[in-house]
Parts: C-alpha cells; structure tokens; sequence
C-alpha cells in the first residue's frame, strides 16, 4: 500500500495519526526577562496541536552561551522548564505530541546576547561573513568568535544533555538536536568555519564529532528513540555551505544511524536561507533523495514544500513526514486543509519575528 501524509506512523514510543508536522519556528516572543515560554506561547503551540500530529518546538538555547536572537525562549533555567510545561500541557491535552528544539549559535551570536557581554564562541577564529541582530534587535556584523578550547568540548556536549533532560522534565515527548542551518553545530562540520587542527576538526571524521558526542550523550540520557536530529546538507544559511557536501554527509548520517536516533530531519536546500525573504535557490540536490538510502529510520523532510510536493515525497518514499513551516504559522489547523485540499491563508512575514498575539495567536481556523 502506497503511504500518505495520513497513514498513522510509529515514532518511537509515540503513534503518529498523519505526517504533517509543525517545522521548528523561531517567533521571539517569550519572555524578555529570563528567556521563558508564556501562556500566549502556550495557545499558539495548543492552536497547531491535533491528536498524533507532532510538533516540533522552537529552536532553544541550551546555555546562556548558547543564545543569539532577543526573546527566546531557553531550555537551561527552572523558569523556563516551568514556563515549558504550559506549553507541553496545553499540547498533550489536545492530543498532539510535542519534540523541542535544543540550540546553540556559536559564531552567529553576537556579543549583546552574551553572559558579560563576552565574546561568542566557534570552533574556529573566522567571523561569518554578513550580519546579525543584537539584543536591541538591531542589525549588526557577525564577530570575530573566540574559538573554543579542547578542554570546553565536554562541558559543551553536556549543556546538550542537561538540556535533553531538562526538556524531558518540562513534559517533551523528546528533543530535536540542531545540527543545521549554520550554528555551533554545523559550525563545526563545515570546513569554512572550522580550522581546527585537535580531534573536532581537519578530517570528516573529527569535523562530524561534535555531532555524534552530542546525539550520544542526549540519546543516552533520553533514549535513542526521543532523540532526533536536524541537517541541511547543501544549505547557505548564515554564512554556512560545504564545497562537497556528499561525502561529509554521507559520512555524517551513516554514523548517526547506528545510534539508533528516532529520526533524522532535513532541510531541502532550495529554502535555505535565514529567514528573511521567501528565497528558492534552483538546481539543488533533493537532500532526501541523496541521504534516504543512508537513513533506516524516521525521515522527516521540510523546505518549501506545498500540498503536491509533500503528498509525493512521502508516496514515493522519499520522506516518512513532511514538516512546514510558513504554512503553519497562518494555518493554525493546516493538517486539516492538507487532507482536504482547503485553500491556505497567506502568511504576513513582517509579524514572523517578535511582537504579541498578531500573526502569532491570530491566524484562522476553517472553521473560524
Ligand atoms: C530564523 C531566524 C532566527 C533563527 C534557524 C533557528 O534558522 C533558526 C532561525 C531562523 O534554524
């Protein structure tokens, strides 16, 4: 029987009942002071929630250091476990299943985020090329980053783990590494940004370390089968972008694969970009196209998918589950439209970042 966005799938110890699922977003609107979920956060995760629909909450920082945008929301202090179980509560009520994000800037922070305004980190002493926003929210050039000490790696690798925990404590059904999009993570992966000459950089081998200890140590606390991690292979978000993507991936997901994580989320590369505009860069690979054979487990694809798009990938096996992102954010019931061909509410990109209900909690429902 050939699959579709609405054949139940198993997730782990979770049972999907579709495969539409909500896209990691960053919206900035936790709270200003301490970096913690609030009520309104709440009813917008409640508002995408359908029973086995799964979601895949913002991208959260796992240490101060970890920061690089102002207001979101962390997943390091006990406020903010607190704040998080409003959200996982509101979630779990309607049925929904509920995964977050863990995070780390590295290079692309800026000093304004930082603990005592220190330097930000990366695994080498190169500045991305471009600019940032600093905790006014102004745009600002990326820093020369300090690059992390050999002897910080475990600390480091830790801060994921704790975090893992931590969001297990606040009510997760389990927790997303992000390993894409041109943060600490792929900081490190990418020949680009990493110089290093210990064992976390030079060959693919030690560039896709951080990875691998950082799955290990959070599948360990958690179980493989929370765990899930994000890539965008062939992706140029800020200021990210292998020469040769293949082999550093091919390499990087194999060995994912035998920790066993619960499923691997790609990034297609003709959406990459950092948020700002609507970009479509033509002529790319099909990330999961290329990495399928390498993966035996959950594969959930996302980057400017439409309705078409998403229903084939998953007929054609490609992918087990489609995420959106854009979509959902205006179409709060989206899984539904999909199922029945609904047309979609467009979406207001000036309100994506910051601010309070509007384009957040406002969006309607078909049956609104
Ligand atoms: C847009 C704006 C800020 C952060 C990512 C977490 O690209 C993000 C992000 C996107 O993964």
């Amino acid at each position: 029987m050939t699959e579709t966005l609405f054949t139940p799938l198993a997730l782990g110890p979770a049972r999907l009942q579709h495969r539409v699922v909500l896209a990691p977003l960053t919206r900035m609107r936790a709270s200003p002071d301490g970096n913690m979920p609030t009520a309104l956060n709440a009813q917008y995760y409640a508002q995408r929630a359908t029973p086995g629909g799964l979601l895949i909450a913002e991208a959260s920082p796992v240490s101060w250091q970890g920061h690089g945008h102002p207001n979101v929301p962390g997943i390091h202090t006990a406020a903010q476990i607190t704040g998080w179980k409003l959200v996982t509560e509101a979630v779990h009520a309607r049925g929904g299943v509920i995964f977050l994000q863990l995070w780390h800037t590295g290079r692309v922070s800026h000093s304004s985020h930082q603990p005592d305004g220190a330097t930000p980190v990366g695994p080498s002493a190169i500045a991305a090329q471009g600019t940032t926003m600093d905790k006014r929210g102004q745009a600002v050039p990326y820093e020369l980053p300090r690059a992390l000490e050999l002897d910080e790696m475990p600390a480091l690798i830790d801060s994921f783990r704790q975090a893992a925990a931590n969001a297990i404590s606040a009510g997760f059904d389990g927790v997303e590494i992000h390993g894409a999009n041109g943060y600490l993570l792929e900081q490190f992966l990418q020949s680009r940004s990493n110089v290093r000459t210990d064992r976390y950089g030079g060959s693919i081998e030690n560039r896709c370390r951080l990875h691998l200890e950082i799955a290990a140590a959070v599948a360990g606390e958690i179980g493989a089968d929370r765990t899930g991690i994000r890539l965008s292979p062939w992706g140029v978000a800020n200021d990210s972008g292998e020469a040769d993507p293949l082999p550093l991936y091919s390499h990087l997901v194999a060995e994912l694969a035998k920790l066993g994580l619960v499923y691997l989320h790609l990034v297609e590369p003709r959406a990459s970009g950092t948020g700002k505009a609507d970009i479509v860069r033509d002529g790319q690979p099909s990330a999961a196209q290329v990495l399928r054979p390498l993966w035996p487990g959950v594969l959930i694809d996302a980057g400017g998918f439409d309705r078409d798009g998403a229903l084939q990938a998953v007929a054609d096996g490609r992918a087990d589950a489609v995420a959106f992102g854009r979509y959902f954010i205006s179409n709060p019931d989206l899984p539904r439209r999909i199922e029945i061909g609904a047309p979609l509410t467009p979406y207001h990109r000036p309100t994506f970042y910051g601010g309070g209900a509007a384009g957040y909690t406002d969006y309607p429902t078909l049956d609104a």
